[in-house]
This record gives C-alpha cells, structure tokens and sequence, in this order.
C-alpha cells in the first residue's frame, strides 16, 4: 500500500453537557478528523488531541503542523506503508504519539476495510458488546450532580465515574454513596490534582469502596502513585501517566497501579493499545478502555479495543446521545447497558458527509 494523500478536516460538535474536569472545561469537542487516501482505498480516524494543551501536551493545531510538515510527507515518500509500518517510518520524528496514532489508525481502517475485516477481528475480540461507563464532569452543585447520575443511572449505565478535585472529592462520593447505594459501580478521576501531601485527604476515600481512584497525582509521579498505592485501599487506576507500553510496563513493575485505563491515542494507536493490554493481561491487571469525547469514528474503533478478553471493567465509552446531539457517524445506542461492537470492515462506521460538510471548520489535503 501507499499513502496518495491524507485530508485533514477540524470540526465542532457542541456537547449536550459541558464537560469539567480539575484541567479544564469544555462545551463543545473540536476534532481533528484525519482521511488517509491510500493505494488500497481510505481510512479515517479521529485524532485524539484537544483544542488546547490543557490535559495532554499536544493539541490540535500543534498536530496540525506536525503532520503537514513532517508526518504526512514521510508517508508519502515510503515506498511501502502498512499500519504496522508507520512508527517505524516515523520514527525519526519525537513524540506527537497523538498525530501519529491518528495517522497510524487511519491506515489501518483503510488497510482492513480492503481486507474486509474488521477492527474487533483484527485486535482479537472476544464480545460482540461492551457494558458502557459514563464519565460525569465537576457541576455547578451537588442537586446537579445527584441529578446527572441518576439520568445515567435510569439509562442503563453500567458504571459512573466522578471527575473530582481538591474540595470536591469525599462530599460528592459520600452524596453518591448515600443517594443509590453500596452496589452502584463507582470510581472518581483526579486528573492529576492532588500532590503527596493530600494522602490524608485521598485516604478519606477508602470507605467508599470505591472501584478506582484514576490519577490522583501528576503524570510523571509514579513513584508518588506507588507510595500512595500503599496507604490506600482504594485500587489506583493511571490514566495520563500510560503514555507507552513501556511507560506501563514501569509503572507495573513500580506497583505505582493496580489497574490501567488505555487511551489508544495517547500509547501511539491501537496497535500499541494492544500490547498495553497483552503486557496488563500477563500481570493479572485489569484494563478500560478510556475516552477523549470521540467523535462515531474514535468510538467505534475504542469499542472494538474494549472487546479484547482483558478488558473487564467498564469503559468510558458511552451512547453518542451522552455527548451530541448531532455527530458524524449514525449515533451509538445503549441497549441494556451495552453498546454493540461495530461488525462491519475496518472502524464498521462510515461518516456522515452532509454532518461533516456542515459541522467542518477548516479542511486542508495533504500530498
Ligand atoms: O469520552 O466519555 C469520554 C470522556 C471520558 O473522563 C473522560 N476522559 O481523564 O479520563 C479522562 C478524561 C479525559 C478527557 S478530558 C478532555
Ligand atoms: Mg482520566
């Protein structure tokens, strides 16, 4: 196969709900759609970046110019590229994990939509649905936050994260605890915002039996985590701190978590995801499949990875309804708490090109 040329279009879907989290806040998710127009047909991908580098350090313009300067020409000039082939072909370029992984899944849904397979085929699925989480951002108040959980819970949700910060973190928990009881499958999402120092406070949380507790401190604290992970009950999930298999394989070996949320993109793509997943799988650590408020065509992909045997909780993939009241895929539904893993070739979802047309923002073809 080779890369023709790669389309690049930014679009803006207004969220059906703002979205805090201790990092930032957000009303609508600009994304970065990427088009590989290739020898064998094309492929799309959402490219997981935000518009600003408030939770990860890259961002959508940033990614914007890695590709159209130095990503996309080096695929062009290969002879040969295949999904396997694009970070070894990139590899003379730094970082840019989310460019590239975007770049990478692109071609591999063109690559398996000419095989006629599918993503859950080829990652090696085991279920043909997954049971859905749903991530609830930091509200106005606690009535509106009691609110939105109970909303969730009578759609069918299998499971409730909490986005929690320093002075909104045990009085939310225990209000959740106190609303809809013991059994609720509950976890709450730091983002990073607490340091060391807020062990006492973070230890305040055990007697909430909650799932997880997911990245207490700062990303680049696994010894802190680790620390941490002694003191508290409460298993410690990492979320921003999994950058590589590599940076897991550390944090494993550290005990810095007892449980890791995979965010494809920002491991280097779904090729990586796997081998994320196969490292946490020969440890006995369980893994989720984590969400950047994906657009029909992140998610789709996401609910393919979530599919494999190791993923046993639930991930932060829910119905498009959670996020947008218009997207650019046919919407995801929940069915008794799951949602079904696309079966057709590659992502098995197509873009809608009316939707896209009128929601894009900036296009630009690169060759
Ligand atoms: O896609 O449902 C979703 C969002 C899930 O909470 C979510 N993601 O740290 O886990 C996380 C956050 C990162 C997104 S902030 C833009
Ligand atoms: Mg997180």
């Amino acid at each position: 196969m080779k890369i023709e040329a790669v389309e690049l279009r930014v679009v803006r879907l207004p969220l059906v709900t703002a979205f805090r989290t201790s990092q930032s806040s957000q009303d609508d998710r600009v994304a970065l759609l990427v088009r590989a127009q290739t020898t064998d047909g094309e492929g799309w991908a959402d490219c997981a970046v935000g518009e600003a580098p408030s939770y990860e350090p890259e961002f959508l313009s940033g990614a914007r110019a890695v590709m159209a300067e130095y990503l996309v020409p080096m695929l062009v000039a290969a002879p040969v590229v295949s999904a396997a082939r694009v970070h070894p072909v990139l590899a003379p370029v730094k970082g840019h994990q989310m460019a590239k992984a975007a770049l990478e899944t692109a071609i591999l849904d063109a690559e398996l939509r000419a095989r006629q397979m599918s993503f859950a085929q080829y990652l090696g699925a085991v279920r043909d649905r997954v049971p859905a989480g749903v991530s609830v951002g930091i509200p106005g108040s606690l009535a509106e936050l009691i609110g939105q959980v109970e909303g969730y819970l009578e759609q069918g949700y299998r499971r409730i994260k909490v986005k929690i910060e320093p002075g909104w973190d045990v009085e939310p928990i225990r209000a959740i605890r106190e609303r809809f009881g013991q059994d609720l499958a509950l976890q709450a999402d730091a983002n990073g915002a607490y340091t060391p120092a807020s062990a006492p406070r973070l230890r305040a949380l055990d007697e909430f039996g909650l799932l997880l507790l997911e990245q207490p401190l700062a990303a680049g604290d696994l010894l802190g985590h680790a620390d941490l992970a002694r003191l508290l009950t409460t298993p410690i999930c990492l979320d921003e701190s999994i950058t590589s298999p590599l940076a897991a394989a550390t944090a494993l070996r550290l005990g810095a978590c007892s449980v890791v949320n995979i965010k494809p993109a920002r491991v280097g793509g779904y090729l990586a995801a796997r081998a994320v997943h196969d490292l946490c799988a020969a440890h006995g650590i369980p893994v989720w499949c984590g969400g950047m408020l994906e657009t029909g065509v992140g998610r789709a992909a996401n609910l393919a990875l979530a599919a494999l045997e190791n993923f046993t909780l639930p991930g932060d993939i829910s119905a498009t309804a959670r996020y947008f009241a218009e997207d650019i895929t046919p919407p995801f539904v929940l069915d008794d708490g799951h949602i079904a893993v696309p079966t057709g070739p590659g992502t098995g979802v197509d873009v809608l090109p009316d939707v896209l047309d009128r929601l894009t923002t900036h296009r630009e073809v690169l060759s």
